[in-house]
């Protein structure tokens, strides 16, 4: 890794434990909820000032850099030119509100385009998920292996609620009958982090923001795995997606299922 990169990646890990600190503290009696587009999509006072803390860290450390966020504290970004961090304060906030587990802090770094560092933390269960480029995923340092390329009928299926509520996606409900069971966890970075350890093997899913799915492009890259749109394509971080992230033989199953 360059020097660059080895201290970005120090004072990455050390700004979320600072924070994540704060979060799991201040949760239980501090907590306010707002609704944003819809009753099922929240945000609460927390989101915000991970968010804001993020933001203002990054911004004194890297004035040049440029920082798409959710909750809309970072900058309008319109390219990718140059370093640009995405940043989900929380990704599950429904889960962080409801279940007091499965949600996670989830920042990437992307340079004229190409995923460099990437960090999914499961703040229950105190696993720190990092991808370096060209040095593959670790789980608090531990290496993860390349998961097994197995088809969708050997491994299990993951989706967003959206798919099975609305009636538009009958090709999903399609590939999930092939497979061997269908999980929902309801953050798209702890999916994709199942998607990484190959305990299941495709996360499928509409509408997703780019800072959804900015850390999990090169948590795939650096296993061997692939993440596209529905139609194949790239996925563009610059707009919403329907994406896969899943092992090569899935994906491809997929594929054909999917644009049939
Ligand atoms: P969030 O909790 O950061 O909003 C839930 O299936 C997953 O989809 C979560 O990762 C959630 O991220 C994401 N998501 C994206 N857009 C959403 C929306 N409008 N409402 C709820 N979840 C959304
Ligand atoms: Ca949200
Ligand atoms: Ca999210
Ligand atoms: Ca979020």
């Amino acid at each position: 890794m360059s020097e660059n990169r080895m201290n970005r990646d120090k004072t990455v890990i050390k700004w979320i434990d600072e924070i994540s600190r704060v979060i799991i503290q201040k949760k239980d009696n501090q907590l306010e909820i707002e609704q944003k587009t819809s009753a099922n999509d929240l945000v609460t006072n927390m989101d915000k000032w991970v968010e804001k803390e993020l933001v203002e860290r990054i911004r004194s450390a890297y004035p040049e850099d440029r920082i798409l966020g959710e909750e809309g504290f970072g900058d309008a970004v319109e390219n990718m030119s140059g370093t640009v961090w995405f940043v989900d304060p929380i990704d599950g906030t429904l889960n962080f509100i409801l279940q007091n587990e499965n949600f996670a802090l989830m920042l990437a770094v992307y340079e004229d385009g190409v995923p460099v560092q990437s960090y999914i933390y499961d703040l229950t269960l105190n696993k720190l998920y990092k991808a370096i480029k060209g040095e593959g995923v670790s789980c608090n340092e531990q290496l993860l292996s390349e998961p097994a390329n197995v088809s969708l009928s050997e491994g299990m299926l993951a989706t967003n609620s959206s798919i099975m509520i609305e009636d538009k996606y009958d090709k999903v409900r399609k590939i999930a009958r092939k497979s061997l069971g269908l999980r929902l966890v309801g953050s798209a970075g702890l999916e994709t982090v199942e998607v990484a350890k190959g305990s299941i093997a495709a996360y499928i899913a509409t509408n997703l923001k780019p800072w959804d799915i900015a850390p999990g492009i090169l948590f795939m890259e650096e296993l061997g795995l692939k993440a596209t749109q529905f139609n194949n394509e790239p996925l563009d971080l610059l707009k919403n997606n329907n994406i896969v992230f899943a092992t090569p033989k899935a994906h491809d199953e997929i594929m054909k299922l999917m644009n049939i």
